[in-house]
């Protein structure tokens, strides 16, 4: 039953629905049941010598249906809803405090504020952040631009829990098992000796698969379930030099390879933080096909950029997928399992879903929604900034990324600020060196002749000959991710190449105003021109014709 009000608003009337006393009851044994539990030490931290923070989940299900229970007799306040408001531009954007509650609620007290600690040890002062817990930031964007090699406080963060603390890595090990000859538990020592496994250093690129979505966002609001929908602007994508070892080397090595076919097999990665879904917790976990493992050089790596991996990125070792939206690059890796299908975690089934135009609110399910795997060609203009006002010599500086995941790399970039009808080619030696498997920032002065409000875009082209659509309309998805289109900026052109414009100019720098500071919208402060000069004009070309 629904009641329609003034608001043209369907508003559903209260009503109790059957079982409704016997499910309360319920609830409340299970609640009981379950704190007994906790006081009994039954949500313990596996390997208390090695972690700080890991509950293991996956292991013990009586374990996990009776946090689940917990889950559910607690009462949390909604999630709060970005999607209907703008988000606002200062740090941090959202507050996550109903995650810390998660948390709180197992028992996990001191996950969330360890996690914050991570972040002011480790990250630049000037991150933008997009979620405070779980931690997710983005690097200041003219940062960014400084090196195609993203320093390491600067690399942009994505977590879906929080960090868990590895205080003992001399006893930390790696499990691997599943579809292999031979089960392996690995120390760190031995993945880094390189009498067992060849060392190896790999320029990666990460793009986490949300990048942009706030494009998607202003434009139609979508799935608003808070951690798998950040409001990323355009610098959730980072590029580090990664040390470690090919997956494929170990399981060959040291697991005498995988018992079934390489076409059916999948490599499951999981994780020592948790992750909560809906009332389930897990550990996160995720899966890559195996022909990503022995083609693409997926790698489990412990150092970033020559220095051990940070806390916050995985510490004491992460997996590393190439080309492959950052989800299946999994931080703070335990176990390793070769599988005949796709992980059933809910980070692998149930999220980093592509669905169609048919699918909403009303009718999506995990099931008819295409998994995403390798990321797209996009790039993104990083300055200047949507809505500047810019004053220049006919030329208009642009500088950004372009990034392609799979086997691709990016072959073209290519600007426009007309909206997309005419594009120039940024010359190759304005474009950071191509390797395998990163990005490249580009910068350039494209010709701009106009005055006022302008629409410039930017798109790559990359070495499959895939570009960019140009709208965002025709990537907006559900689950709001991917959003892949030319990435568009409307700025306001102040051309000094034309000579009305460089004498306002200099009416106003006599007049000791500053140009750049007056807001766009509010008339001059004196006529736009004596009577004598228009006459002249106007006599020299008429209003009207004369016969
Ligand atoms: N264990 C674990 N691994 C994880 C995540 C996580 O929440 N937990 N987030 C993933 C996502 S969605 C992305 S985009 C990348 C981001 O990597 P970074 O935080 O090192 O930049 O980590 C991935 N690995
Ligand atoms: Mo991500």
């Amino acid at each position: 039953m629904a009641t329609k009000t003034a608001s043209g608003l369907n508003v559903p009337t209260a009503r109790r629905i059957p079982g409704q006393a016997e499910a309360e009851r319920a609830a409340k044994t299970a609640e009981a049941a379950a704190r007994a539990l906790k006081e009994d030490g039954q949500f313990k931290e596996e390997q208390p010598d090695v972690w700080e923070g890991y509950v293991e989940w996956e292991k013990y299900p009586e374990k996990k249906r009776l946090a689940g229970e917990l889950m559910k007799a607690t009462k949390f306040p909604p999630p709060p809803e970005f999607q209907l408001a703008p988000v606002p531009k200062r740090n941090p954007v959202l507050y996550g405090d109903i995650y810390k509650d998660f948390h709180h609620t197992v028992g996990m007290d001191s996950v969330p504020e360890y996690s914050w600690g991570c972040v002011l040890k480790e990250k630049s002062k000037t991150m933008n952040h997009v979620l405070a817990f779980p931690y997710n930031g983005e690097p200041n964007h003219l940062e960014l631009l400084k090196d195609p090699v993203t320093p390491n406080d600067h690399h942009f963060v994505r977590n879906h829990g929080g960090i868990p603390k590895c205080i003992n890595p001399d006893k930390y090990e790696v499990e691997i098992s599943g579809k292999i000859n031979k089960k392996a538990s690995l120390k760190l020592s031995d993945l880094k000796d390189p009498k067992q496994f060849p060392q190896r250093k790999l320029a990666v690129t990460l793009q986490c698969c949300g990048t942009r979505r706030i494009e998607q966002i202003a434009l139609y609001p979508g799935h608003g379930l808070l951690v798998p929908n950040a409001p990323w602007p355009e610098a959730a994508i980072g590029n580090a030099v990664y040390t470690g070892v090919y997956l494929q080397d170990v399981l060959e090595k040291a697991c005498g390879g995988i018992t079934i076919d390489r076409m059916q097999a999948h490599a499951e990665f999981i994780s020592a933080d948790t992750y909560f879904k809906y009332d389930t917790l897990y550990n996160y976990a995720v899966s890559v096909p195996y022909r990503f493992v022995d083609k693409e050089n997926v790698m489990l790596a412990w150092e970033m950029n020559g220095e051990p991996l940070p806390e916050i990125h995985g510490f004491p070792l992460r997996v590393v997928v190439p080309g492959v939206i950052g989800a299946r690059s999994a931080k703070w890796l335990t176990r390793i399992n070769i599988l005949d299908a796709p992980s059933l975690a809910p980070v692998q089934s149930k999220e980093y879903l592509y669905y169609s135009g048919q699918f909403g609110k009303h009718n999506t399910l995990f099931s008819n929604g295409f998994s995403i795997e390798r990321m797209p060609v996009s790039s993104a203009i990083m300055t200047p900034n949507d809505g500047d006002i810019i004053i220049h010599d006919g030329k208009l500086h642009l500088e950004g990324w372009a990034y392609s995941g799979g086997e691709n790399w990016v072959e073209r970039i290519e600007c426009s600020v007309d909206g997309g009808f005419t594009w120039y080619v940024v010359p190759e030696e304005n474009i950071s060196k191509k390797h395998y498997y990163t990005w490249r920032l580009w910068k350039y002065d494209i010709p701009l002749d106009a005055e006022g409000w302008c629409e410039v875009l930017v798109r790559a082209w990359d070495s499959s000959c895939n570009t960019q659509p140009i709208s965002v309309r025709s990537v907006w998805n559900w689950d709001l991710h991917v959003t892949q289109s030319c990435h568009k900026i409307k700025l306001y052109s102040v051309n000094r190449t034309k000579p009305l414009t460089a004498q306002r100019l200099k009416e106003y720098e006599d007049a000791g105003i500053d140009f750049a500071a007056e807001p766009i919208t509010r008339p001059v402060p004196w006529p736009l021109e004596d009577m004598d000069t228009y006459l002249a004009r106007v006599r020299k070309y008429p209003r009207e014709p004369v016969d």
